[in-house]
């Protein structure tokens, strides 16, 4: 029975990538998507498919203006520095993207501006006045990543768009409690804007349809139906922030950048048309018809793949993704890749410059799991896989073959294809067609090392080395078998390993680079008799110990460093002093000793507590925000310094009137120590 099949296809396939922020160098937890994703543009060239690859970088929003600011410099000046250091890494890895632009490109402005409009003609928008944050202090609305605060979902301190370090869930505008600046640390007021909403919740039943047919790895899409089974809220799609493409018919605000960031893929593609000179070949993948798209994205923006982009897509009559396939996340040495606690591997600083080969981190990051799992990185199993796969197994047997039969022949002899082992390569092609229709390239490189072992097995088995003293010939024919598998390993490893492939090819008589365009089943084809071999020389070396204890040594470092940097040893990052004030203003301060009296949580409200105050001249309720760190018998018996001629305000429906004293301490974000005054009687005033 023949299997049914995603690929290959006669139908045209245009592969995406999410984009990076440019904001920062490329580090191994970007490739978690790009390598994979570029094994995959490969595989499906060599089942002859018609495919186009993009990506580019995501250069709007807060991630894009919070660093810029801190280094003080324009966001376009950061973005075009990291746009342009991309443009230079991503072919040093051997990932060649057909257009690789930015989404402030003109194309992308445009396009963005194109289909919101489209939007608001359909009647997909509507306008809606909502409460964001607002920073006396710095002076500004603060949006997204200007804001952080309590996840209302699962109460864990969270950025104000994301719940990054709890539940992971995508939050909209207004939405976190207890805010506060993520800049300058100071509690905000709310303030009241009209935003522009897009009505989310009437594609409930299209999205559930959409994701229940749609291709690609299970996980995506079973998170995405998990929400949407939740129920889906109408989303806010502009933001009051100077950076980014003005909102249509209210120019102070920008357009949310989840909304021009995804829309980047359709206008990859125009810019990738217009290179190719047939400007209107972007069509045949965005406007209905039979071509197909695959999102390749990471598992942390799911959201934005599965339940915004589709719908964007539907209400303006695009063209939706026939497959989202999401990759697990990257681990370091066996901890959560942290830039602030050590726990990265620069691409540049640590990989390339110290000479390492690009094709084995390929390899690594494609070969080493599934595409769903976590990919634990450590440098010790780079070197067991580049050491013991690559070159013990691989290396090896392609070694073997070309250098004997080069020395003894020096061209490809004479001989049979033996059918056994044809058997073999066809048996190869067969895994690793389904494995490409699963996306799963960890079955794709076991079944390549599988032929590389049985062409060792072969090998071994004919002797060739002590048949060469007996029966010129019978050598010349197990030779032949051999170059045969060598020629198909060398196929079938250019995805993975492109510049390894570009060798063997060449010393299998070959114009080096012509190993690209080969297809599988080019591999059933043994080499043609006569043909001159080149010079031979392993293709895969070894990684020597002094390298790996560098290696590693570089990353303990760095994480001693950051825990140091942590823990106070080295400089701290402290909030910068506020302005000045008078003395006229500080004597306006009453500050009193107090006695914790009674102390309990409020109903529903993990972070606040009630707390009855002894101020001396009364006695005070107040309700503080630090119920996440302290039970209520901790605080019980407390003597602490109060603000008490505060402006009464409401807090979790109780009304508080003062404020404990407490201080951040310095070295944890987010851990707050009341300033305790032991001995003193209620009353004690601060001067
Ligand atoms: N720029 C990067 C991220 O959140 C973000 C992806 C955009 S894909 C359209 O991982
Ligand atoms: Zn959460």
């Amino acid at each position: 029975m023949t299997k049914l099949r995603n690929y290959p296809t006669k139908d045209p396939v245009l592969v995406t990538c999410g984009l990076p922020y440019a904001s920062g160098q490329m580090h191994i937890g970007h490739l978690r998507t790009y390598v994979p994703a570029d094994v995959f543009v490969r595989l499906l060239k060599k089942l002859q498919v018609d495919v186009t690859f993009v990506s580019g970088s995501d250069t709007h929003g807060t991630p894009i203006l919070t660093i810029s600011e801190s280094l003080g410099i324009s966001p376009k000046e950061l973005y075009t520095k990291y746009h342009n250091h991309y443009l230079e890494t991503f072919p040093k890895l051997n990932i060649n993207f057909d257009n690789y632009g930015t989404t402030d490109d003109k194309e992308n402005v445009d396009r963005t501006l194109q289909i919101v409009k489209e939007w608001q003609k359909n009647d997909y928008i509507y306008a809606k006045d909502l409460e964001t944050p607002y920073c006396d202090s710095c002076g500004r609305s603060l949006p997204d990543r200007f804001v952080r605060g309590t996840c209302p979902h699962c109460s864990v301190d969270a950025r104000g768009d994301e719940c990054d370090q709890g539940c992971g869930r995508y939050l909209e505008p207004g939405e976190i409690l207890n805010p506060r600046c993520a800049i300058c640390g100071s509690p905000t007021r709310p303030v009241t804007r009209t935003h522009y909403y897009f009505k989310l919740s009437e594609f409930e039943g299209f999205l559930k349809d959409y994701l229940t047919n749609v291709d690609g790895t299970k996980n995506a899409k079973n998170f995405a139906l998990g929400w949407i089974k939740e129920g889906l809220n109408d989303w806010c799609i502009t933001r009051d922030l100077e950076w980014g493409i003005p909102y249509p018919g209210d120019e102070d605000l920008t357009i949310y950048v989840w909304v021009d960031a995804p829309i980047h893929y359709i206008s990859s593609t125009e810019q990738w048309a217009k290179k190719i000179k047939k400007p209107k070949e972007w069509e045949k993948y965005w406007k209905p018809g039979n071509g197909r798209i695959v999102n390749y994205i990471g598992l942390d923006i799911v959201h934005h793949h599965c339940i915004f982009f589709p719908a964007m897509l539907k209400a303006s009559g695009y063209n939706l993704a026939s497959a989202i396939v999401a990759s697990g996340m990257v681990k370091i040495e066996g901890h959560n890749f942290s830039r602030g606690r050590g726990y990265v591997v620069w691409v540049i600083e640590d990989y390339l410059d110290r000479g390492l080969d690009p094709d084995y981190l390929r390899y690594y990051i494609a070969a080493y799991t599934s595409q769903t799992k976590d990919l634990d990185f450590s440098w010790d199993t780079f070197a067991e896989k580049v050491n013991n796969e690559l070159v013990a197994t691989l290396g090896n047997f392609l070694y073997r073959a070309v250098h004997f039969t080069h020395k003894h022949f020096g061209e490809v002899p004479k001989g049979k294809f033996d059918s056994k082992l044809k058997k073999e390569l066809e048996t190869a092609i067969d895994t690793i067609t389904d494995a490409v229709n699963e996306y799963e390239l960890k079955k794709v490189a076991d079944e390549v090392l599988r032929i590389a072992a049985v062409g060792n097995e072969y090998f071994q088995s004919q002797q060739p080395w002590k048949l060469v003293k007996e029966d010129k010939k019978k050598t010349g024919e197990v030779l032949y078998n051999a170059l045969a598998l060598s020629k198909a390993l060398a196929i079938f490893i250019e995805p993975f390993l492109p510049s390894a492939a570009e060798t063997i090819w060449g010393q299998l008589g070959n114009d080096p680079t012509s190993v690209h365009e080969t297809l599988l089943k080019d591999a059933l084809i043994p080499p043609a008799i006569g043909v001159k071999l080149s010079k031979p020389a392993p293709v895969i070396s070894k990684i020597d110990e002094e390298l790996l204890a560098e290696l590693k040594q570089i990353i303990s470092d760095r994480v001693t460093t950051a825990s140091a940097a942590q823990s106070g040893e080295v400089e701290l990052k402290l909030a910068p002093i506020k302005d000045t004030i008078t003395f006229d203003d500080f004597q306006k301060i009453d500050l009193r000793a107090g006695k914790i009296l009674k102390c309990e949580k409020v109903k529903g409200k993990d972070r606040l507590l009630k707390i009855e105050v002894d101020i001396g001249t009364e006695k005070r309720t107040m309700v503080t925000g630090l119920g996440h760190l302290y039970k209520p018998e901790e605080l019980e018996g407390l003597t602490g310094l109060f603000l008490v001629n505060l402006e009464p305000k409401k807090i979790g429906g109780i009304e508080s009137h003062g404020m404990i004293l407490a201080v951040e301490r310095a070295d944890k974000e987010g851990a707050w120590v009341p300033v305790k005054l032991d001995e003193l009687p209620p009353g004690s005033k601060a001067a």
